[in-house]
């Protein structure tokens, strides 16, 4: 028995998509942030999504999830062999994605918890540029492949594709600056396997 802990157009759309592409059986529980239940909190004391219930074993970190949902599902093709080239490229870019890129936005959704009442306006324009520095990154490696780490899609690109959709946080959105973001963003949420993932979150239609 799988229950998986979902916050809506969150980072957990990220491990949605996998579970959507693995067919993992699962039951998602919807989370309130601002009332969170005693089994959501016994899931992960952080108070954060994702979480994974399996069999009573709790798992929190999505890009952990994710992981180990594409090792369980092998044929679902979510990482190529971790051993290989393609592998290392893949790795590298799912630990961007979740330990550059993530810490990031979270200063930018609370900069309260970085600086403050007194220095979030400023918590949050350092925290702006430096998202400004990491999307640059993902969009010079854009206009060379189709995915972030190749012609392949890799569990890197749901987390990149659901974070591009809060570009509304910012003044500037990342998709005029760098189209290649709306390119990406688009071919992932509608990839086969994965668009039931996307399906329902960001405003778009319910599967
Ligand atoms: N390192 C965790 C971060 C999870 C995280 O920050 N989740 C956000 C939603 S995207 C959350 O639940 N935030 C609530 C909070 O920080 O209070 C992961 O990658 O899974």
């Amino acid at each position: 028995m799988t229950d998986f802990y979902h916050l809506p157009s969150s980072c957990s759309v990220a491990v949605k998509a996998a579970l959507a592409a693995t067919g993992e059986e699962h039951t998602q529980i919807t989370v309130d942030l601002a009332s969170k239940s005693e089994a959501f909190l016994a899931a992960n004391p952080l108070g954060k999504v994702p979480a994974l219930v399996v069999n009573g074993q709790a798992l929190t970190e999505g890009g952990a999830i994710n992981l180990w949902l594409s090792a369980r599902h092998p044929d679902a093709g979510l990482m190529p062999d971790l051993a290989s080239p393609e592998g290392a490229e893949a790795l590298k870019w799912l630990f961007f994605a979740y330990a550059s890129l993530h810490p990031v936005w979270v200063r930018i959704f609370y900069p309260e918890r970085f600086g403050g009442d007194e220095g979030k306006a400023m918590a949050r324009k350092l925290a702006v540029k430096e998202l400004l520095r990491l999307y640059a990154l993902v969009a010079a490696q854009l206009e060379d492949s189709a995915f972030i780490a190749g012609d392949t899609l890799s569990l890197a690109d749901l987390y990149l594709a659901a974070t591009i959709h809060w570009e509304g946080q910012l003044e500037d959105a990342l998709t005029a600056r760098w189209p290649v973001l709306a390119d990406h963003r688009d071919r992932v949420r509608t990839h086969p396997g994965i668009a039931r993932g996307f399906a329902g979150e960001f405003g778009y239609a319910a599967a």
